[in-house]
């Protein structure tokens, strides 16, 4: 029976870059999660008759979370949900299940690299019918539905879901199926990649060590990585999701996936490395003794991805986030195919993916994809690498330096401030956009200021423009920082500072990258006044 609970509106739970991202005993008080959901629900047309994918992470409160959805999906006219079994599927996986299945779109459970655990945090996303993120018109629309819903519609009674047996059972009138969450995304990646190829250079003795940080992608890279491509049994490290991902924050950086870059600085190294995050969309490469810093591998991926079967005739466009370093616009300028700037977030690369007007794209934190899905894929990148480095018989250290030594070098680094306060991190962005104006010409040391601006973006698909996308600040030679508030954290606000200069192909390519900039670092800190806003002088994160 269907049955109509009133709820209180949200006050103000905007979601962020990545849907709404929250602390779990935010999400634990009653129907948070429901008013939220129905928010969803109510702004989608079409709903009856229509198929539903629900996933997530494995993080706790997942499974919990999941059958209240269910249950809601049921009362809300849907015909049929697809859940992947145990309630897992990966960001890219839930991508492709849409995709393949003719979804209206899906719930996806997970506050991606954030730890996990009672005392961490959970998440909801929902995607649209091309299986990427919903756009600003349809979160905006969500987001202004909370704010007036009063109730929500469920299902009374019935047994709990089994998540675990694949197979049809019924909620209602809606069938539930549950999926292997693993197989069709296993497929799709065999008719990107040369398995053969890759099998072939394993034979010939190339090892590697994949962190699946105990999220998502464990059953996927025990499957791919091991029984379909036969790297030894092992090669797959923390390869089963638990629920507070064993107490480790799943973000695959150098700081939290420290063991996996503790062992490929050292002597034991594998050839390959490769780590990814709570959710399976973000990834960390590092070769034997040398770490690739995520803007580094896109431009590296875009230049070589023709070497992979399903990118063999080449690529319609890349695009990249702004604050992403213009390394991958170099390779773009080679190939003599358009480039395309956007702001941060997934979901800004959808309509030119859609359009065909880029097949790769990426960002500066550890997301690269193409058009294969609508989600950034961690083990899509590792395999593009894998198939990469099996056709040219080239360490990760050769192609990087020979990347360098072809197109120069963008030195690159992330600062983040976590956790200042809100009012320091908006004021310290207020001033600074109302300097904007005054700051080109001025002088830091040897840099001097060519321009500055707020970076918008007009979609040159659809017309829609997203503004106060980051503070940009260019220096006269190309070098340039730039200040953006994280849209992903749950406490506080996270001050980003992007820094980047490029060496030409003739220059210095080997630096120590802290060295490198250390004078744009400076000049970061002095133009937005940081330690004055945020009270302190040292990052917490230097990605
Ligand atoms: C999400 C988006 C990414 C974006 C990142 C930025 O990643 O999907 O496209 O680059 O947020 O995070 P922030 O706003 O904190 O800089 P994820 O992996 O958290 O879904």
């Amino acid at each position: 029976m269907i049955s109509t609970v009133s709820v209180t509106p949200f006050s103000d739970q905007k979601p962020g870059t990545s849907g709404l991202r929250k602390a779990v005993g935010v999400f634990q008080q009653p129907h948070y999660a429901e008013t939220f959901i129905q928010s969803v629900f109510d702004v989608l047309a079409d709903k009856a008759g229509a198929v539903l994918v629900i996933g997530g992470d494995g993080r706790f409160l997942n499974r919990e979370v999941i059958g209240k959805a269910v249950r809601m999906a049921a009362a809300n006219g849907f015909a049929r949900v697809l859940i992947g079994r145990g309630g897992i599927l990966s960001t890219p996986a839930a991508s492709h299940v849409i995709r393949l299945n003719g979804a209206l779109g899906g719930l996806i459970l997970s506050a991606s690299h954030n730890p996990g655990g009672p005392d961490g945090d959970f998440g909801i996303k929902y995607n649209i019918a091309n299986g990427g993120p919903a756009p600003e018109s349809v979160t905006g629309a969500i987001h202004a539905r909370s704010l007036v819903l009063d109730r929500y519609l469920t299902l009374e009674g019935g047994a709990d879901i089994d998540l675990e047996t694949l197979g049809e059972t019924r909620v209602g009138d809606m069938v539930v199926e549950i999926i292997d969450p693993v197989a069709a995304y296993a497929d799709l990646m065999e008719t990107l990649f040369d398995f053969d190829a890759i099998r072939a250079h394993r034979a010939r003795g190339f090892t590697l060590s994949f962190d699946a940080m105990s999220a998502v992608t464990g059953p996927y890279a025990h499957e791919i990585l091991e029984r379909r491509l036969g790297f030894t049994p092992g090669s797959v490290v923390n390869g089963v999701p638990l629920e507070d991902f064993g107490g480790h924050h799943p973000d695959p950086n150098i700081v939290h996936a420290r063991e996996l870059y503790d062992r490929m600085m050292g002597p034991d190294a594998p050839d390959f490395g490769a780590a990814s995050d709570g959710d399976g969309d973000r990834n960390l490469v590092i070769g034997r003794g040398r770490f690739v810093a995520p803007s580094d591998a896109l431009a590296i991926l875009a230049a070589n991805a023709h070497l992979a079967p399903g990118y063999a005739r080449g690529l319609a466009g890349v695009a990249r986030s702004m604050p992403t370093s213009a390394a991958v616009d170099r390779v773009a300028a080679a190939l003599d195919i358009p480039l395309h700037e956007t702001p941060t977030g997934w979901k800004f690369f959808g309509n030119l993916l859609d359009a065909g007007q880029v097949t790769l794209c990426g960002e500066e934190s550890a997301g690269a994809g193409s058009d294969h899905v609508r989600e950034k894929d961690g083990l899509w990148a590792v395999l593009l690498w894998l198939n990469i480095l099996a056709v040219r018989g080239v360490s990760v250290d050769e192609l990087i330096q020979e990347h360098w030594r072809r197109f120069g070098r963008n030195y690159y680094v992330r600062h983040d401030y976590e956790g200042v306060s809100s009012e320091g991190a908006d004021a310290l962005m207020a001033a600074l956009r109302g300097r904007l104006a005054e700051l080109p010409g001025q002088r830091h040391g040897d840099l001097v200021i060519a321009s500055a601006d707020d970076f918008a973006y007009v979609d040159p698909v659809d017309g829609s423009v997203s503004e106060g996308q980051g503070l940009r600040i260019l220096f006269e030679g190309g070098s340039r920082v730039v200040y953006r508030l994280s849209g992903t954290g749950t406490s506080g606000a996270t001050l980003r500072v992007y820094i980047e200069r490029y060496e030409p192909a003739d220059g210095v390519l080997d630096a120590d990258p802290a060295e490198a900039l250390s004078a744009l670092v400076e000049a970061g800190k002095a133009i937005a006044g940081i330690e004055r806003f945020t009270g302190r002088t040292m990052p917490d994160v230097a990605t």
